[in-house]
């Protein structure tokens, strides 16, 4: 079992098992390997009934973290500790990490790509602590194909550091070559998330690693894993931007998790490299419960994920612990993230080795539901003979006719309780999404040949040399923005706001289309509540919605039903420029964005005397390589 984990660490880099638990009071070492705390008090915690990981029990204080009590952390800190106000998290040590960007070759399918890597390696390294330690992130870029990169923490709060939120064009210039730049923010939240790159397409070509922040657990569990499923492309990502462009939308050609998969390739081919491909298992022990951390990474796809043989419990979706729900399969949007505990109590008479499933579903509706016996769906194997190295026998038990569509909402329902006002009759603001002719709608959608996308008036575009902060007068005067940085003004402190997100509407233009596909949407900043998640029917002022008011379901990310809406809240409790926009990588990079301006008057206050010289000599030195860059010509991107 220690070999098998340790074998495991070796080869995908990226994973984690076992138990980490929370600094012991006495500990100073942040060290991610560090030793177990004593066990401080005992807990009066009911033990838990083996059959049923969900009931969690009101935490007495000075309860600790343990496999039996994973809603306790530490004495006076639990799962129902309200995580979005900083005086509420434990204080933490800091922890530092370097991460340099480079370009190299991999095959981690078997077939020989270009991309940019993290570290050297793909995925990168797991940046791993405790719930309410500071990160502080070292990103040096050693690109040799000239290309700028920037580094966002997906969704973490940045609560008081906007700055640090990595978006290239809105809360920094990119980091230069040869230049590196240190993200500094405090983990208030816990849970699992991933780190990519925030400067165009970069992420699909590679740079991105997980995060996973040790806390309170809604379910409990012995040991963990971390899964990272990402669709993987063989062709670089800037290249395939321009079939995006010209409308044809560009398909994945493999898969990975964590880092790995067979790509059934031609022996002819000099790229392909089978003997590199291969499967990731992970190791069972019956009778254990094991947390396993999914982690969607795609850049086109939602994946249906599902082990054979299998249940599980939900325990968190994104950084939001939820009340457990049991299931035997969920699907993943891009971006999003879902806690698993998986109890090892498969019927192993016949068999010791069991599929892990992935399968994308790219969702047109009326698209038929997912195959669960599908080949192309095996992905990884769980074994719970470690020694073993056979395929497992075809057997499927996940339950078939699972749409391709985000979790049921009403089942995902936090842990820390809100209740969210009704939205006032007049809907602060409606989005409506649309694929449009470029450079204008003036072309008639049939006879365009460039497509963008639109959030809200325009299509998404800003300056790396000129972000959303200079605008703001980081460096000189507030000037106004152009219309492409779509800016939008929260200005009202601690109110909620609600956004309509329409999917579908009556066509106002001949340039512009309603294309029926959902999209996840994702929101730098917050967690926002979905109070409404329609799938076949247009918003419509005079019918009434039924808003789900009642501790909504809150997330960072939710899918956008393509022939529906989504209606969506938050409070403005976090100063800063944050981007609202499509994780689909190709959709944002033309322009499926927008970007909330809160408490303007606040943001620039976050910045040191220092911190705005570091700002401005990274924007001089980007504007000053930026005017010999080769990609300054051409059909340029969102830049986000
Ligand atoms: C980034 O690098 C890719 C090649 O990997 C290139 O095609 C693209 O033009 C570069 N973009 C920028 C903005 O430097
Ligand atoms: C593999 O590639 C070669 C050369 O391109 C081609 O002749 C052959 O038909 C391919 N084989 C398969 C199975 O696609
Ligand atoms: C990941 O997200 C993409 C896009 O939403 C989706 O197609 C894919 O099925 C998701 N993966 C999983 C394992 O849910
Ligand atoms: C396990 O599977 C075998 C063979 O299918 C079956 O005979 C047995 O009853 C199963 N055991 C349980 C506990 O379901
Ligand atoms: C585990 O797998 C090994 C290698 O396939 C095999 O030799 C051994 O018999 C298996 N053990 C059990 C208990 O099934
Ligand atoms: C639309 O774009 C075309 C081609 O660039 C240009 O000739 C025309 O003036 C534009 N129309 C408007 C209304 O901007
Ligand atoms: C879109 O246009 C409407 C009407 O001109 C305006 O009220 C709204 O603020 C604009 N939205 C954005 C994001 O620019
Ligand atoms: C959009 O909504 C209308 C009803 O308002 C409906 O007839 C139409 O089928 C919808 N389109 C899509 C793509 O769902
Ligand atoms: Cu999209």
């Amino acid at each position: 079992m220690r070999i098998q984990a340790a074998f495991w660490t070796l080869l995908v880099g990226s994973i984690g098992a076992g138990a980490y638990p929370p600094p012991s009071p006495l500990s100073a070492s942040p060290s991610p390997s560090s030793s177990p705390p004593a066990q401080q008090s005992d807990c009066n915690i009911p033990s838990l009934p083996p059959s049923d990981p969900s009931s969690i029990y009101d935490t007495p204080p000075g309860c600790w973290h343990s496999p039996a009590n994973r809603a306790c952390w530490d004495n006076g800190h639990n799962i129902w500790t309200d995580f979005e106000d900083l005086k509420e998290v434990p204080k933490g040590v800091v922890r530092k990490y370097e991460l340099i960007i480079t370009n190299g070759e991999i095959a981690p399918d078997g077939y020989t790509v270009s991309k940019m890597l993290v570290n050297g390696q793909y995925p990168g390294p797991k940046l791993e602590g405790n719930w309410g330690d500071t990160f502080e992130v070292t990103v040096k870029n050693r690109l040799s194909n000239g290309n700028g990169t920037s580094i966002h923490f997906h969704g973490i709060h940045q609560l008081g550091t906007n700055r640090m939120d990595g978006a290239s064009g809105i809360t920094q210039c990119p980091i230069p070559v040869g230049k590196s730049m240190t993200y500094k923010w405090r983990a208030n939240q816990y849970g699992t998330s991933w780190y990519h790159s925030h400067f165009s397409l970069q992420y699909t070509d590679g740079v991105v690693g997980p995060i996973v922040i040790h806390g309170p657990s809604s379910a409990n569990y012995d040991e963990e894993y971390t899964l990272m499923l990402t669709d993987w492309f063989h062709t670089p990502a800037f290249t395939l931007y321009y079939n995006e462009v010209r409308g044809i939308p560009p398909l994945p050609d493999s898969k990975l998790l964590n880092g790995k998969w067979r790509f059934p390739c031609n022996s002819t081919d000099p790229r392909c490299v089978s003997k590199k491909g291969g499967l990731s298992d992970i190791v069972f022990r019956r009778g254990r419960r094991y947390r396993l951390r999914l982690i969607n990474t795609s850049t086109t796809y939602m994946q249906t994920f599902w082990i054979d043989g299998h249940t599980f419990w939900v325990a968190a979706a994104d950084f939001v612990p939820i009340e457990p729900y049991k299931t035997d399969v969920i699907n993943v949007a891009i971006g999003q993230r879902y806690d698993i505990v998986v109890e090892a109590d498969a019927n192993t008479s016949e068999q010791t080795d069991f599929w892990i499933n992935m399968k994308a579903c790219l969702i047109p509706p009326g698209t038929s539901p997912v195959d669960c016996t599908a080949e192309d769906a095996r992905t990884g194997i769980v074994r719970y003979n470690a020694s073993s190295t056979e395929d497992p026998p075809t057997v499927s038990n996940c339950r078939d006719q699972k749409m391709c569509r985000d979790e049921p909402k009403e089942l995902v329902r936090p842990i820390v309780k809100r209740k969210v006002p009704p939205p006032p009759e007049k809907m602060l603001e409606g989005f409506y999404i649309s694929s449009v002719s470029f450079p204008n709608e003036s072309t008639p959608y049939e006879e365009a040949d460039q497509y963008r996308w639109n959030m809200a008036n325009a299509t998404f575009a800003v300056e790396w040399t000129h972000p959303t902060y200079s605008y703001l007068g980081l460096e000189g005067e507030r000037q106004p923005f152009p219309p492409s940085y779509q800016s939008i003004y929260l200005n009202e402190k601690d109110k909620w706001v609600y956004f309509v997100i329409n999917a579908n509407y009556t066509e106002a233009s001949q340039g512009k289309r309603t294309v029926p596909l959902d999209h996840p949407i994702h929101l730098h900043g917050h967690d926002f509540a979905v109070l409404a998640q329609v799938t076949h029917e247009q918003f419509n002022k005079a019918t009434p919605v039924k808003y789900d008011l009642d501790n909504p379901m809150r997330r960072d990310t939710a899918v956008l039903p393509g022939g529906g809406f989504l209606v969506i809240a938050f409070q403005t409790n976090n100063p800063g420029a944050w981007l609202l926009h499509c994780h689909l990588a190709f959709h944002s990079s033309t322009g499926f964005a927008v970007q909330f301006i809160e408490r303007e008057s606040e943001i620039l206050e976050q910045f040191s005397g220092r911190q705005v010289k570091l700002y401005h000599e990274q924007c001089e030195r980007w504007r000053s390589d930026w005017k010999t860059n080769p990609a300054r010509e051409g059909i340029r991107d969102s830049g986000a």
